[in-house]
């Protein structure tokens, strides 16, 4: 049997993409773009709304900006109807916006903690809950949540982080099986350690001018010898928000260059 190359297009779609004015988002919306779909993200304030729109015209796309704070239902639930007069009903959403505090959990105050889960955990289940209705009723969605390494693995000052990325594959995996049998699909993107704003911090040269530790350190832990950069999230989104994974539910694609795989170098 012949393949037919247009499951993988986005033509007539309309994906919704939070925190998409840069980084992972923005790259992954940009890939959509290629693909046919037409392109909404939000932010959490004006200002980044109109960086990313700008953005998004500099790279030719006439995108739809929203403000909205994920975290707040009531705004998030309004967010979405507006959309649906103003663009289309959300046909893919991406869970993309986060936040991450590398703090130390003895150091960490438990309403930083409550931050970093509302952002990271309870808002994808917010917005899941506000598309989900419209999809189920149109008898298909795809649902795709940017998961990370701390999905799968802890390391020093990152607990808020690593709880929420867990629980975030769990709630994946519970949308694939609440709502499989409308053919929604619920599918993780976990990113290995991707050159962008919210890694910046480990891979600032240091006072000597010499590379920061962190990032040697990746480079040696990842086969491809590299960080990631958000373009290479492009083809793996692409997949997931196409029909050519409409049997693939509750899974989480890590994108890493092979940093899980790896049980490292002897010193
Ligand atoms: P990022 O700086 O974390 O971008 C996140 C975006 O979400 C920003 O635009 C941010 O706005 C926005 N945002 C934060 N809180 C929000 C809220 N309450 N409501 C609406 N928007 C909000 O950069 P990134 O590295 O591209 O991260 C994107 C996603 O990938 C995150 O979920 C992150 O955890 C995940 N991830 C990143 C890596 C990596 O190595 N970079 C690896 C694995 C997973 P502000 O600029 O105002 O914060
Ligand atoms: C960190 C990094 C990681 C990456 C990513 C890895 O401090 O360890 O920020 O958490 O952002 O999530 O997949």
């Amino acid at each position: 049997m012949a393949f037919d190359m247009s499951k993988f297009s986005l033509q007539g779609k309309t994906a919704l993409v939070t925190g998409g004015s840069y980084g992972i988002g923005f790259a992954i919306a940009t890939g959509f773009h290629a693909a046919g779909a037409t392109i909404v993200f939000n932010d959490i304030n004006q200002e980044l709304v109109d960086k990313g729109l700008k953005a998004y015209e500099e790279a030719g796309i006439c995108a739809h900006g929203y403000v909205c704070d994920v975290t707040d239902e009531e705004a998030v639930q309004k967010m979405i109807a507006q959309i649906e007069q103003d663009v289309a009903p959300v046909d893919i959403l991406v869970n993309n916006a986060g936040i991450i505090r590398r703090i130390p959990m003895t150091e960490m105050e438990s309403s930083e903690f409550r931050k970093v889960i509302d952002v990271d955990l309870v808002a994808p289940f917010i917005m899941a809950k506000a598309v989900l209705p419209g999809m189920i009723q149109r008898g298909h969605g795809k649902i795709i949540n940017i998961c990370s390494m701390m999905s799968e693995l802890g390391r020093e000052t990152v607990s808020a982080y690593a709880a929420a990325k867990g629980g975030l594959k769990m709630l994946t995996r519970n949308i694939c099986s609440e709502y499989g049998c409308y053919n929604i699909q619920c599918n993780g993107l976990g990113p290995g350690y991707i050159e962008t704003p919210q890694t910046a911090p480990l891979r600032e040269r240091q006072a000597d001018g010499s590379r920061h530790p962190f990032d040697q350190f990746i480079c040696v832990k990842t086969p491809a010898n590299r960080w990631g950069k958000p373009e290479d999230l492009m083809g793996p989104a692409l997949f997931l928000a196409s029909e050519a994974s409409d049997f693939v539910n509750g899974q989480i694609l890590y994108v890493d260059g092979g940093i899980l795989a790896y049980f490292g170098k002897q010193p």
